[in-house]
């Protein structure tokens, strides 16, 4: 099903619900506890607040937020800094308070720092839609790309199997203070116990900056001479990383290179010496869900409470074929208060599939 139709499926499902409300008020009083089905409302401001402005990624996902909100009238705005971090984001909230905004939808940078600011939104009525990398603040819906753990997990069994088990490997991490690559990176080391032979030498960050990325990159690769292994959880890591290797593969022809990276950026090394598979999912699907969770809970058609079902159309590519998300709670011991909808699972890049996806 089209985006575009969902408007008018909801706007005759409401008119469904208000015929049926009114046949009933005829004959009979409405049932206490009973009302009407909300629609979207005509229109809304939401402020997109990437975990910054110049990342492919975060690009992609904010035009994805952008696509749906124009489905229904809605008007996005996307607004932050250029580094990775907290402080960079918080005018950007300012300025939604100050628009008034409907909702923001954001990539945090920071798990806790940008909660002070978050709650003056809150408490002016802005819904909080946290996604790509969760806030740990009161009211927040978080829009996960996939499974925590599996995420985690995937990336350790798919390097470990590159590797046959054995050696040293380090992990290219994004800003150190990312609330989703350090959920990630906890999950890896727990999987990791079940791998006595390979051993996690280093995390360096490289703060999804690609000048940074290169620079720890090769200082890792100075300290660990014999690394077997590289997991990038970040499409700026993975990237820079993919492209210095290609670019001295006779030196490191025994390195393996794994994480969350964009075909687009990735096909070109994919099959080489260093890069045999990767994961990710659809950054745009990921912003167009969070796009719908920001229209629909605003205007109170699905509320922030396990249990609540969105049902929005799958798009984009095929990666994602499911046509309702529930509202769940994280998973139990992660340390997340935030309630959590989760896109879907990772998807596994290689050789043979890459270039048949143009994100
Ligand atoms: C980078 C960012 C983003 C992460 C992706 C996989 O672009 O760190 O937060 O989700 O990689």
């Amino acid at each position: 099903m089209k985006l575009e139709s969902l408007k008018h499926r909801a706007s005759k499902k409401a008119l469904i619900a208000v015929s049926i409300v009114g046949m009933f008020a005829g004959v009979c009083a409405i049932p206490a506890g009973a009302v009407a089905a909300k629609t979207i409302a005509s229109k809304g401001l939401v402020y997109i607040i990437p975990k910054d402005t110049t990342n492919p990624y975060e690009v992609i996902a904010d035009n994805g937020v952008k696509a749906a909100l124009k489905t229904e009238g809605w008007r996005g705005v996307v607004d932050s800094g250029t580094t990775d971090t907290a402080a960079a984001q918080e005018p950007a909230i300012q300025a939604a308070i100050a628009a008034k905004a409907s909702a923001i939808v954001i990539a945090a940078n920071d798990p806790k720092a940008l909660c002070p600011e978050l709650e003056k939104a809150r408490r002016a009525k802005i819904t909080i839609i946290g996604f790509d990398s969760d806030n740990y603040c009161a009211g927040n819906l978080f829009i996960n790309q996939a499974n925590t753990q599996e995420i985690g997990a995937s990336e350790v069994d798919l390097l470990a199997g590159e590797i046959n088990d054995t050696g040293q490997i380090a992990i290219l991490s994004a800003a150190a203070t990312a609330t989703n690559q350090n959920a990630w990176i906890g999950y890896m080391k727990q999987e990791l116990t079940k791998f006595p032979n390979i051993s996690l030498v280093a995390t360096v960050y490289g703060n999804d900056d690609p000048t940074v990325s290169l620079t720890v990159l090769q200082g890792l690769l100075t300290q660990y001479p014999n690394l077997a292994g590289i997991i990038s959880p970040t499409t700026v890591g993975i990237s820079t990383a993919a492209q210095y290797l290609s670019t001295h593969e006779s030196q490191y022809s025994n390195l393996i290179l794994t994480g969350l990276g964009l075909p687009s950026q990735m096909g070109t090394y994919t099959g080489n010496d260093n890069v045999k598979a990767f994961e990710l999912w659809n950054p745009f699907d990921l912003g167009s869900l969070a796009g719908w969770a920001a229209m629909e809970i605003h205007s109170g058609v699905v509320q922030n409470k396990v249990g609540a079902t969105f049902t929005i159309p799958a798009k984009g590519t095929k990666l994602v074929e499911a046509k309702s998300w529930t509202v769940t709670k994280a998973i139990a011991g992660s340390g997340d208060p935030s309630n959590f909808v989760t896109l879907g699972a990772p998807f596994v890049f290689t050789a043979a599939n890459v270039k048949n996806f143009n994100f």
